[in-house]
């Protein structure tokens, strides 16, 4: 039988390349009223390496809308880079909080 339809002679495979990004994690300032304007500057300087013009556009950002967003890093940049924010803002006194979530 040259023509089975059963046959898988004729079969073709494909395999489908998808490129799985990695997720990234954005990692937000919050407003608070009782830390300090320059403290959160010198955290987005220190922290996420921001030139001090980005960092103060971000501080600014944070008091007048609530919220802003200091960067995206993969899990265990963004994990490391909230509990360091926590740290330094409790070891000062501040409330300041940082949050992470999935972008
Ligand atoms: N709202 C604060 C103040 O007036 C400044 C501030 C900015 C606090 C950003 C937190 O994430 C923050 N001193």
């Amino acid at each position: 039988m040259t023509s089975d339809p059963y046959s898988d002679h004729d079969v073709l495979e494909q395999t489908k390349q998808k490129t799985q990004q990695p997720t990234r994690y954005r990692v937000t300032l919050l407003n608070d009223d009782y830390t300090t304007m320059e403290f959160v500057v010198h955290i987005l300087e220190s922290v996420f390496h921001k030139t001090p013009a980005e960092a103060y556009r971000i501080m600014m950002q944070v008091h007048t809308q609530g919220r802003g967003v200091c960067g995206t890093y993969a899990y265990e940049v963004a994990e490391t880079k909230v509990a360091n924010t926590q740290d330094l803002a409790r070891r000062e006194g501040f409330p300041l909080q940082a949050t992470l979530e999935e972008e």
